[in-house]
C-alpha cells in the first residue's frame, strides 16, 4: 500500500481497510529505518493511525498542524512526499528527525523543545483569523509536554479566547517514562470513565449523520453532549476553561478519529480532542519498553538489541557519583523535568525515593523549586539538558544567581549531541551561563574530573554550572587529576612556545594538538581550564606572557565562551604581539548529522589543521 501513497491526495482515495493496510506498511518502514539510523521509535509508532486520520480529514498544506517535540513527525513526513529521503533521517544532509519549515511547506514551524505547539498553532490561528481566511489549524500534543508550563499557560489563552482552533491531547500515559503529576491524575480520570465512554458511543452515531445536517443542529449535538458531560463529570477542566472537550477517543481507531477531526472542524471554537494511544503500538517489544524505545540508536528488529555495545557514560558517571555523594549526605537531592533515565538518576531514584523529584517537562519550575529548596539549606542537583537550560533562563537568574544560592546545575548534553539537530545541540550554555553574574562554571576532561567537580560543587555553597558532553570520555587515560580549587585551571603539560587553552571534553583533543606541535619541533604548554568562570586570569596570563601564540579549543558557539574570554584576557592585561587561533562553533544553529562529522565540518580536523596552519 505504502509503495502507491506519494502525498496526502494518494491517501484520500484509499478506503478506510486499505487505510489500516497502509498503516501497517508505514510501522514496518518506520521499524526498518530507525533500526537502522537510530531515531525516535515508539511515540511514531503510536501515532499512525492518528497522523493518516488527520491527513485524511485535512487540506494540508493549507491547513496547519504543528507537532509538539517534533519527534513523532515520521509518518507525517512519510505521507507528505518524503518517503524515500526517510532513509536519510537524521544524517548529515539527510531529513531531520524533527520538522524543518525549509524542509517542506507540509511543516508549518518548527519544533525540537516540548510545550510550545498550543503557542504557536494559536498565532497561527489568529494570524488567519486577522487575514480574513477559513483553514483549520491543529497542535497535536503529547500528555507529557501537558505538564509543562507553556502547554498550560497556551490552554489558558486558547480556552477564553474562542479561537477556531483544534488541540489533539495524545495522551499515552507516557511522558518518556511514565507520565506523572496532577495533569496525569486527571487524565486517567478521564480515561477510565466507562459511563463517559458509553456517552461518546451515543455521540458517534450521531455524528455519523453530520454531513446531512447544518450548524444548528451541530450545536444542538454539543449543547446535549455538553449536558450529558455535565452528569457524568461534573467538573470538567477542558469544558471549563472554555473547550469543546470530545472524546476520549481510540488512538488506533481511523475511522472514529476522522469523526472526530470531522466535527472539530465544523466547530466554531477552541476544540480539544482527547485521543488514547499507545506507544511502540504495533511492535511488541516497544510496547512492553516505551521508555527505552522512545529514542533509540540502531537495533536489530528482531530481538530489539542494539547494535552498538553500550558503554558508561558521562550522565551515568553523573549519576554513579551523586549516589555516593548522597549516601554520606543526606541534604542532597535530585531534581530532573522528566529526564530521570536520560540524565542518569535512575540509580537515585530507586535509593533515594523521597529525595527524587521528578517535576515533569518543567524545566522553569524545576529550577525555581531547587532555589527554594536551597534557601532552606537543602543542596539541590538538577541535571537538565543543555539545550533544555535555555528554558529556564530566567529562573537560573531572578531565582539562583541574583540569590546567590547553592544550587548545582548540571548541563548534560553539553555541545554538539549530533543526531538530532539544532534544537538540541548544546553549544550555547557557555555562553549563556558566563553572562550571569555569581554563577560559576566548570567543564570536566573526563569521568573522574566530573566526579571531583561534583563533590567540590556539593561543598561550594554557591550557584554552580557543571556541563559535559552527551556519550563517553574520550580515549587518552589522564593521569594528572589535580584536586579541584575554585577558579584554579590545571596545567597538564608545560612549554614555551605555543599555549593551548581548552574545556571540557576538547582538552583530549589540546594534547593530540600537543602532540602535533611538538612533532614539528615546538614545545607546547596546555591548560585544562576547568572552569570557564571563574577564569584562572593568573595562571592563563602567566603562560600567554611566556608563549605568545595561543590556541583556544571549546566546543561551543565562538561567541562569549573561552575564546572571548581569552581574548578579553589578552586585552584587558596589555599582553602584546600574541599570535591567537580558536577553534569553536561559528554564530550559527548546528544542524543534525553525526557528532565526528559535526566536529569535522565545523572545527575542522584539528591535527591536519595544525599540520597546515599553524606554525608548527
Ligand atoms: C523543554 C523540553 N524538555 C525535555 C524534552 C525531552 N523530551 C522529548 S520528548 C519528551 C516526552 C514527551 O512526552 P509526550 O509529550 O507525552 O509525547 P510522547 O513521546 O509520549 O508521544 C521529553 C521529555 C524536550 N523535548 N523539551
Amino acid at each position: 500500500m505504502l509503495e502507491n501513497i506519494n502525498s496526502t491526495q494518494d491517501l484520500k482515495k484509499l478506503s478506510l481497510e486499505e487505510k489500516k493496510e497502509l498503516a501497517e506498511d508505514i510501522r514496518k518502514y518506520i521499524l526498518e529505518i530507525v533500526s537502522e539510523n537510530g531515531g525516535h521509535l515508539a511515540s511514531n509508532l503510536g501515532v499512525v493511525e492518528l497522523t493518516i486520520a488527520l491527513h485524511s480529514s485535512l487540506n494540508l498544506p493549507e491547513d496547519k498542524i504543528v507537532w509538539d517535540v517534533g519527534h513523532q513527525t515520521y509518518v507525517h513526513k512519510i505521507l507528505t512526499g518524503r518517503k524515500e529521503k526517510m532513509k536519510t533521517l537524521r544524517q548529515l544532509g539527510g531529513i531531520a528527525g524533527f520538522p524543518k519549515t525549509n524542509e517542506s511547506e507540509y511543516d508549518c514551524f518548527n519544533t525540537g523543545h516540548s510545550g510550545t505547539s498550543i503557542s504557536a498553532a494559536l498565532g497561527i490561528a489568529r494570524a488567519r483569523d486577522l487575514k480574513n481566511q477559513t483553514n483549520d489549524v491543529v497542535a497535536v500534543i503529547g500528555d507529557g509536554a501537558l505538564t509543562g508550563g507553556m502547554a498550560l499557560e497556551a490552554l489558558n489563552d486558547v480556552g477564553c479566547s474562542k479561537t477556531k482552533m483544534t488541540v489533539i491531547l495524545n495522551d499515552n500515559e507516557m511522558s518518556i517514562s511514565k507520565n506523572i503529576g496532577g495533569v496525569n491524575l486527571f487524565l486517567s480520570k478521564l480515561r477510565t470513565r466507562k459511563t463517559y465512554t458509553q456517552s461518546n458511543i451515543s455521540l458517534k452515531k450521531i455524528v455519523g449523520k453530520i454531513p446531512k445536517i447544518g450548524k444548528p443542529t451541530v450545536r444542538m449535538v454539543q449543547k446535549l453532549k455538553r449536558s450529558i458531560k455535565q452528569l457524568i463529570i461534573p467538573k470538567m477542566f477542558f469544558e471549563d476553561i472554555g473547550f469543546t472537550y470530545l472524546g476520549p477517543v481510540d488512538g488506533h481507531d481511523i475511522e472514529e478519529l476522522e469523526n472526530m477531526i470531522k466535527i472539530s472542524k465544523k466547530l466554531d471554537v477552541p476544540v480539544l480532542i482527547h485521543v488514547l494511544t499507545k506507544k511502540g503500538k504495533g511492535y511488541k517489544i516497544a510496547e512492553e519498553n516505551p521508555d527505552k524505545y522512545h529514542a533509540t540508536g540502531p537495533f536489530e528488529i528482531e530481538t530489539g538489541k542494539s547494535k552498538k555495545e553500550k558503554k558508561k557514560d558521562y550522565s551515568k558517571a553523573f549519576g554513579e557519583k551523586l549516589v555516593s555523594l548522597a549516601k554520606e549526605n543526606d541534604k542532597i537531592v535530585a531534581i530532573t523535568a522528566s529526564m530521570k533515565d536520560g540524565t542518569g538518576l535512575t540509580e537515585f531514584a530507586k535509593q533515594f525515593p523521597n529525595r527524587f523529584f521528578d517535576v515533569g517537562i518543567a524545566e522553569q519550575h524545576a529550577l525555581c523549586m531547587a532555589a527554594g529548596m536551597a534557601i532552606e539549606g537543602i543542596i539541590p542537583v538538577v541535571p537538565i539538558y543543555s539545550s533544555f537550560y535555555q528554558r529556564a533562563y530566567d529562573q537560573v537568574i531572578h531565582d539562583i544567581a541574583i540569590q546567590k544560592l547553592p544550587v548545582i546545575m548540571c548541563a548534560d548534553r553539553a555541545g554538539i549531541v549530533g543526531q538530532d539537530g539544532e534544537t538540541h545541540q548544546g553549544t550555547l550554555d557557555l555562553a549563556f551561563f558566563r553572562l550571569i553574574p555569581n554563577i560559576n562554571i566548570m567543564a570536566p576532561k573526563d569521568y573522574k574530573e566530573l566526579e571531583q567537580m561534583l563533590e567540590f560543587a556539593v561543598n561550594l555553597k554557591k550557584p554552580v554550572v557543571i556541563r559535559y558532553p552527551r556519550g563517553t570520555q574520550g580515549q587518552i587515560e589522564f593521569e594528572k587529576h589535580e584536586n579541584i580549587e575554585l577558579g584554579k585551571a590545571e596545567i597538564l603539560q608545560q612549554g614555551q612556545e605555543v599555549t593551548i587553552i581548552a574545556i571540557g571534553k576538547m582538552v583530549e583533543k589540546a594534547i593530540k594538538l600537543a602532540k602535533r606541535i611538538e612533532s614539528e619541533g615546538k614545545t607546547v604548554e596546555v591548560i585544562n581550564a576547568r572552569f570557564l568562570k571563574p577564569l584562572d586570569k593568573e595562571t592563563i596570563k602567566k603562560s600567554i606572557e611566556k608563549t605568545r601564540n595561543v590556541i583556544t579549543i571549546e566546543d561551543g558557539t565562538i561567541i562569549n565562551g573561552l575564546a572571548t574570554a581569552i581574548k578579553e584576557l589578552i586585552i584587558d592585561e596589555k599582553i602584546e604581539g600574541v599570535e591567537i587561533k580558536s577553534y569553536a562553533y561559528p554564530d550559527k544553529f548546528i544542524e543534525h548529522g553525526n557528532v565526528d562529522e559535526l566536529e569535522k565540518l565545523y572545527l575542522g580536523d584539528l591535527e591536519k589543521v595544525c599540520h597546515e596552519e599553524v606554525s608548527c
